[in-house]
């Protein structure tokens, strides 16, 4: 039982559904540890979404608006938090949706399948009755990628994503959009754009802005695009985040 009234209610909301899900077989152990990692980093963050995130995220709707053939890639993490957003976002783009798992096990898979296809999900991609294409430089269950999804995709939306991923798939010429609380993690790096945000916060505002641009010209999309530098605005998320606390912390 959570007061509303205590200080850190929606944190604590937060975890409580993380717990839940790993007691589902949604999340992966090491779910819950990433999941306390990016706590950390949102509270450094002041737990809302900066000005750069905002960036970040209309330069991803451009490039989800523009893409041929859009995937959302989805794991644990993502299937306990946001599941119901990230089928609107799909439909909303007509993008696909494909579960891809760094612990990946044939149950879990089957678990979050049936919490995608709860939130209204008709085809879900990655799943153990498909076909697979290994992606090249990854070994292990987590190189798997569907031949109909991640395999063909242009633009791949891939939330808490790990490092080694990340760099094949962008050694394979996929725009990549990861969202990642850590300004500082190889993927955040690695990616095309990085929205520095909890995915809570984010993929709310990417369903927002994808409304909002739905409209504009290809020229106009473009254009955003070439205006977002993903390593100035990862270097500004942490100076936003060094000024934030300087001064606090008496020497
Ligand atoms: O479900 P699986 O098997 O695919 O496993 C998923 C995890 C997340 C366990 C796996 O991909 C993993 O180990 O990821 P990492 O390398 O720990 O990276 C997770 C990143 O996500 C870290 O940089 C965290 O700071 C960040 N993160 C954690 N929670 C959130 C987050 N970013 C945005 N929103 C969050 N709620």
């Amino acid at each position: 039982m959570i007061h509303k009234n205590h200080p850190r209610y929606q944190s604590l909301k937060l975890r409580e559904k993380i717990v839940n899900a790993y007691n589902h077989g949604i999340l992966a152990e090491s779910g819950m540890i990433a999941h306390g990692r990016g706590e950390a980093f949102d509270y450094l963050l002041g737990e809302e979404t900066t000005s750069n995130a905002k960036n970040a995220v209309k330069a991803a709707a451009a490039a989800l608006i523009l893409a041929k053939n859009p995937v959302i890639s989805v794991n644990g993490n993502t299937a306990a938090l946001v599941s119901d957003e990230i089928v609107r976002l799909s439909d909303d783009l007509d993008a696909k949706i494909e579960i891809n798992l760094f612990h990946r096990t044939e149950k879990r898979v089957s678990i979050i399948e049936n919490v995608l296809s709860d939130a209204g999900a008709k085809n879900i991609l990655g799943t153990d009755h498909e076909e697979k294409t290994m992606i090249r430089g990854l070994d292990g269950p987590r190189a798997s990628s569907s031949r109909e999804g991640v395999y063909i995709a242009d633009v791949v939306l891939v939330p808490l994503e790990d490092g080694d991923r990340a760099e094949a798939l962008v050694k394979l010429d996929k725009l990549l959009i990861t969202i990642d609380l850590n300004p500082l993690s190889r993927t955040a790096k690695t990616a095309t754009i990085t929205i520095v945000d909890n995915i809570v916060r984010a993929i709310p505002n990417l369903i927002e802005a994808v409304h909002e641009l739905n409209n504009a010209d290809d020229s106009t999309l473009h254009q955003i695009i070439r205006d977002f530098n993903n390593r100035e605005n990862l270097d500004e998320t942490l100076k936003k985040i060094s000024d934030k606390h300087t001064g606090r912390v008496k020497p």
